[in-house]
């Protein structure tokens, strides 16, 4: 393979020399006693030595050029291991892989022994990583700022069908090879404390903040190396420590630090990522995140202005700022305060620069998901920042009162403050009001969020709400996860399409082909086979891969209904057992999804499918018909052999709350099947593959928000439907959990007399009758092939390198910049 990147100046001799002096010096083992870990860890050194070069080249020839970049700042990166990823960025697949054989290994194995750096939830995490591996391939500068987590999310395990988490130490003892220290990009970080008023040298009277205590920021880069070109970009995690000596005698002062600080510790500050997705606790050590993040991210950024030789003022000429969701809110009150407070910039002057840097964008509409923070709390730990708030909102109202004058109730709706018993800053609000540019992440969502959550501020700001539509990176989601679809697809339309992926839609020819459907249905399998053999391995379940592998992985939340698949698998059950006719093609319902430790019900549905995974596994009955898989520990290398083993997506939200998904995105890619709902992204796949290529059912947005206005009624449908009132009916059962009935129904109790928030029963026929059609289309195998063909032919839209482009040209306003 050629490449534009660093394979040229590859030295075989020379790598296997680095790898055994990493070896020894690093890690201190001989060949002789290195076990297969301490080699992974020697050859990751000796690959990050060189992107570590490349990096430090980039960084220099962007600063030398000036160029303008975006500064992407999330609480979350959900990266996945790199090594893999990077050496086919780097072009040294082959290569490395060869090398490392003389060296008596096997690189697929190595590779196996990298733990996933699990630095982020989910979807809003992985996303982040998705687009700093595209902004690197087409070279728009970038820097991603992100936190040094001590713990990444929770790692999960069952007993007795019940989920236990425990600690994620990723880096190890040995710690993680790809990551660079940078003492030098150092920042101090400031908390509580007062604001005093003093008179300049000049006379003017000015606001400045005393903190109570400071923390220190340490910055660890990561490599993001441009695919097929010279370019590495940083993700700079920010870590916390405690200053040396600790000042604990200031930090117990009573008069600066209420007592319930007392126990904090500044290195607990980025100790553990929290482990909700979706939903806002509002945990004071949250915020002191968020704060610290943004405070380091800021500080860097300028640091990068200045040394480059520019003045304050030129500063959204050269930086922008995307805020991914509102998690780095705070980032807004804090430019404004350095500023004014440290630039002596009026605030007219530094409104202009602020309001000109950030851009934000939306990625839920979740009630619960959208933060708001006690004036309180923020005023106790960043007082300066309050008052910013207030002056911003301030000056926001004004505006809003020009455009309706008297009008208390839009006044109250949008303000950034919310009147209450205690008052609560909107970060939402704050972020529309403060940015130029605010996007929603799929069509559909994006239209939401006009037309149901800002609408008054679409009014007020036309032309600031966006879409851009999300996507996945093409390199780790197909050419990685999959390389036997990769050498056939290369075979038919060339090795471009990682870096061009709407070249996939040459496929489409092939999707009559006989020859071609029999070799693209041999790689499904193959891949069905690897997946088969992993769980067999891991789980001990033994799979038959001329099932139907039914797929559904995400994160456990109701809005993304894991109890409507539950349902109908139940309904299968019954079926089988009493429905002498009824016939179906064997099918394995495949899950993997965490539960946020402090979310009942989301345990409570893992528990139940464990349960019944348990029983209809072994039941003899079933003639070996219907078969359940709980895939523990859920993460970014798992879905990397899952994916490309599905023949069949879940996407099955309510209609209206899942803002895009992006598995969705991957699993079309990999040739799944869709059954989904007319929500997020689904509505884009469905439009690019066509109605024929997806299985959707289900109410729309519009029927799901009448029927919740009508009042939504579940016992209707329970009296209704008597394979849904038998599917319910066997949660009550101890079918699933001999001896004790009772054990599953929490969740019967939720949908029937919870009142069935996420609306499962009203979709429930409607689904069964999706599956049904899914069972008769995979029987005739030419048919769904052509299907599955055409699944992967036609979404080149979801490439991720497409979303970057969409906010470089509608957004960031960035030029590419090669590196040489
Ligand atoms: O639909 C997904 C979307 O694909 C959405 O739920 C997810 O973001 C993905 C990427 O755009 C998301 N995660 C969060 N909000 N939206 C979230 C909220 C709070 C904490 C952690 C994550």
């Amino acid at each position: 393979m050629t490449t534009r990147g660093q394979t040229q100046q590859f030295d075989k001799a020379l790598f296997k020399a680095s790898v055994e002096k990493h070896l020894v010096t690093t890690y201190a083992k001989t060949p002789e006693t290195a076990d297969s870990r301490s080699w992974y860890l020697a050859v990751g050194k000796a690959l990050a030595e060189i992107s570590t070069g490349s990096l430090l080249e980039t960084e220099k020839q962007l600063a030398e050029q000036n160029v303008r970049s975006v500064n992407y700042l999330s609480l979350e990166f959900l990266i996945g291991r790199l090594t893999g990823n990077n050496l086919i960025s780097m072009g040294l697949y082959e290569e490395v892989s060869a090398a490392v054989e003389e060296l008596g290994l096997n690189l697929t194995d190595l590779l196996e022994e990298e733990r996933d750096p699990a630095l982020g939830n989910g979807g809003l995490g992985r996303l982040a990583a998705c687009f700093m591996d595209s902004l690197a391939a087409q070279e728009y500068p970038a820097v991603g700022y992100g936190l040094h987590y001590e713990y990444g999310l929770f790692s999960q395990s069952f007993e007795g069908g019940h989920q236990v988490e425990a600690p994620d130490a990723w880096r190890g003892i040995e710690g993680y090879p790809w990551e660079v220290v940078r003492p030098e990009l150092g920042q101090t970080v400031g908390l509580f404390g007062s604001v005093e008023t003093y008179t300049d040298k000049a006379g003017t009277i000015c606001r400045r903040w005393v903190p109570a205590m400071t923390v220190e920021g340490v910055a660890w880069d990561l490599p993001i190396v441009g695919y097929d070109n010279k370019s590495v970009y940083p993700l700079r995690l920010w870590e916390c420590r405690s200053p040396a000596p600790f000042n604990l005698a200031r930090f117990n002062d009573g008069d600066y630090v209420g007592a319930q600080y007392g126990q904090l510790e500044a290195g607990n500050v980025t100790k553990v990522l929290y482990p909700n997705d979706n939903h806002d606790q509002g945990k004071t050590l949250r915020l002191m995140q968020q704060y610290f993040h943004c405070a380091c991210s800021i500080a860097d950024i300028l640091r990068r202005h200045f040394a480059a030789g520019n003045k304050i003022e030129d500063l959204a000429k050269l930086e922008s700022i995307q805020l991914n969701d509102t998690h780095p809110t705070i980032a807004i009150p804090e430019l404004m305060r350095i500023l004014i407070d440290e630039h002596k910039l009026g605030w007219d002057a530094a409104w202009a620069i602020s309001s000109k840097v950030f851009a934000y964008t939306n990625h839920t509409l979740l009630p619960e998901a959208l933060e708001r923070w006690s004036e309180s709390l923020i005023a106790d730990m960043l007082p300066r920042h309050m008052e910013i708030i207030f002056e911003i909102n301030h000056r926001f109202m004004t505006l809003v009162e020009e455009k309706w004058p008297g009008n208390n109730e839009i006044k109250r709706k949008l303000s950034i403050i919310e009147e209450g018993q205690q008052r609560m800053v909107r970060m939402a609000n704050l972020c529309v009001v403060s940015t130029y540019a605010v996007n929603g992440v799929a069509a559909l969502h994006s239209e939401l969020v006009k037309r149901d959550l800002f609408p008054e501020f679409n009014e007020l700001f036309p032309g600031r709400l966006h879409n851009v539509t999300n996507g996945v990176t093409p390199r780790r989601w197909l050419k990685f996860c999959n390389p036997g679809l990769t050498e056939l697809v290369n075979e038919k339309i060339g090795t471009e399409w990682p870096a061009k992926l709407d070249q996939l839609s040459g496929l489409a020819k092939f999707a009559e082909d006989k020859k071609f459907q029999k070799r693209y249905l041999a790689v499904k399998k193959d891949n069905k086979q690897r997946f088969a053999d992993w769980v067999q391995d891991n789980m001990g379940i033994e799979l038959d891969t001329n099932a139907i592998f039914d797929v559904q992985i995400k994160r456990l939340h109701e809005y993304k209904r894991q109890h409507l698949n539950l349902l109908h698998i139940l309904s299968l059950y019954h079926r089988l057992l009493n429905e002498p006719t009824f016939d179906m093609h064997p099918r394995v319902f495949i899950f993997a999804a965490k539960a946020a430790p402090g979310y009942a019900l989301a345990k409570d549905i893992i528990f139940a499918i464990n349960k019944v995974a348990d029983k209809v596994n072994n039941d003899p009955r079933l003639g070996g018909k219907l078969k359940v898989v709980f895939v523990p520990d859920y993460r970014v290398s798992l879905a990397e052999i899952i994916i490309p083993a599905a023949d069949v997506s879940e996407q099955i939200s309510t209609a209206g709350l899942e803002a895009s998904g992006t598995g969705n995105m991957k699993l079309a890619l990999n040739g799944a099947l869709t059954i989904g709902t007319m929500d997020g992204a689904n509505v884009e796949i469905r439009e690019e593959v066509g109605d024929e290529n997806i299985f959707i059912f289900g109410l729309l947005v519009d029927e799901v928000l009448k029927q919740k206005e009508e009042g939504h009624d579940p016992y209707r449908y329970y009296h209704a439907d008597s394979l849904l009132r038998a599917s319910l009916d066997l949660l009550n059962t101890d079918e699933f959990t001999p001896g004790n009935p009772g054990q599953l129904s929490a969740i019967r109790q939720n949908l029937l007399d919870g009142g069935d928030p996420y609306l499962v029963l009203a979709d429930f026929a409607d689904y069964v009758k999706a599956h049904e059609k899914i069972d008769a289309e995979y029987r005739d195998q030419a048919t769904w092939a052509r299907k599955t063909i055409l699944n992967t032919a036609l979404v080149g839209k979801f490439s991720s390198d497409r979303s970057i482009r969409d906010y470089v040209n509608n957004i960031w306003k960035l030029k590419a910049v090669s590196v040489k």
